[in-house]
């Protein structure tokens, strides 16, 4: 890892921690559908070995935390910020490797909520003689981090982020549907630093049919390498326009037109143009299921999609109960009007009582306005205690033959 190439000397376990989650961070949004985690190998007081997640199929971050380490990984201690794998998935368990290099103690934040994990990594390590222990999540960064993977292993979907910019009067466009540009250049570069860290952009066909956006992450100077993630168009009928800048096949990344009942000649031109056209079924109004696109999304192995524009589409996310977590701008200045539209359509809740919760993670000036995020409440993969119970009543309920597991249960 760039940042950790010196020996820094750690005084503590939270010292030690604080590395592994930094380089959790340098691949976070890099490593679906696996989840981004970091380690360190320290030996008297000094990180030997530090180490992140590689892309699918390649290490996950404790082997390159013990290969960095080589023979001085031995009697060392380990601190990583989730719970070592003891399966073979695409690699080889974690654990094999802590004991094949003699790390004397292991100290892991979250537990993996991955069933394959079986009883566990200290069940499987404690009987090699080494020392396990648990250490805090102090400041939640690390449920933060693993929260988009927590969420579609237990709901086969994908996290969702909905980020809107808005007026003080909470509009997303005039009258008229003027919207460029309601929040300043700096918010919207912030949105471009969101777009590196997730899978998917999900935008709606009327967003392509107004605005004809690009849908590509535009940071000129950032620390990693950027990432296009790959572009949805929600387009039941398939209304978007052949000559939609999001099918320009100069444009790096990919797209999916998600439709119900398009016109086969026109998925055809669709797929001419490069994109890839799917099959979804649709929702009572005849437009694309939500829920059933974010499966299809899950299945590809996203763990995190953001949902960008579109108040219907939002709507639609909101009835539906998908939407995990917030990221508003606002933007003080305010145009009125009793046609401007607010960021969420849809049918939306009858009473008050009836309205969904969020817990504010974060309030921000950027330039002149405010960023706020929140996370649903009803979220749990927010919380590393939430989930961990969920997949313990999940184990229980496997391990009665009985008992039909809904995904119901997870929440
Ligand atoms: C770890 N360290 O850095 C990560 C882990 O298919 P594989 O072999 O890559 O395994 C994927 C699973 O490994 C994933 O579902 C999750 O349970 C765990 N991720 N485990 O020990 C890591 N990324
Ligand atoms: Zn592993």
């Amino acid at each position: 890892m760039s940042s950790m190439q010196s020996s820094p000397t750690v005084g503590s376990g939270i010292t030690a921690l604080r590395h592994a989650i930094a380089a959790a961070r340098e691949v976070a949004g890099r490593t679906s559908p696996n989840p981004p985690v970091g380690a360190v190998v320290v030996r008297d007081g000094i990180v030997v070995g530090t180490g992140a997640t590689q892309p699918p199929g390649g290490p996950h971050a404790e082997v390159v935390a013990l290969r960095a380490a080589g023979a001085a990984a031995h009697g060392a201690e380990l601190f990583v910020t989730l719970e070592p794998c003891t399966f073979h998935g695409r690699t080889p368990p974690c654990t094999d490797a802590i004991i094949a290099a003699g790390i004397r103690r292991v100290s892991y934040v979250a537990s993996d909520s991955d069933p394959r994990i079986g009883a566990g990594a200290a069940a499987v390590l404690g009987a090699a003689g080494i020392i396990v222990h648990h250490l805090d999540d102090v400041d939640g960064s690390v449920a933060a981090l693993l929260a988009p993977f927590r969420c579609r292993v237990a709901t086969g979907r994908p996290l969702v982020t909905h980020k809107y910019a808005m007026t003080l009067d909470g509009r997303i466009a005039t009258a008229t549907g003027s919207s460029r540009w309601i929040s300043g250049a700096a918010s919207r570069r912030r949105v471009h630093e969101l777009r590196d860290r997730v899978d998917a952009i999900i935008v709606g066909v009327g967003t392509v049919l107004g605005d004809n956006p690009e849908l590509t992450t535009r940071l000129d100077s950032h620390w990693r390498p950027v990432r296009h993630p790959l572009r949805v168009v929600l387009d039941s009928r398939g209304r978007m326009p052949l000559d939609a800048r999001v099918l320009d096949p100069a444009l790096p990344g990919s797209t999916i037109v998600a439709t119900v009942d398009a016109p086969a000649e026109r998925a055809a031109a669709l797929q001419a143009r490069g994109a890839t056209v799917v099959t979804l079924p649709g929702d009572g109004a005849g437009r694309v299921d939500v829920a059933a696109m974010l499966q299809h999304l899950g299945r590809m192995g996203a763990n995190h999609v953001l949902l960008e524009g579109g108040a219907e589409v939002a709507g639609a996310f909101h009835d539906a109960g998908l939407i995990d977590e917030v990221h508003a701008y606002i933007a003080p200045k305010t145009v009125a009007g009793a046609a401007a539209r607010g960021p969420v359509g849809g049918a939306g809740v009858m009473l008050m009582a009836d309205a969904r919760h969020y817990d504010v993670q974060h309030v921000e000036r950027i330039g002149a306005d405010v960023l706020i995020v929140a996370h649903a409440a009803s979220a749990c993969w927010w919380h590393k205690e939430g989930c961990d119970v969920h997949r313990d009543r999940w184990r229980s309920a496997r391990s009665s033959p009985s008992t039909v597991i809904l995904p119901s249960m997870w929440c």
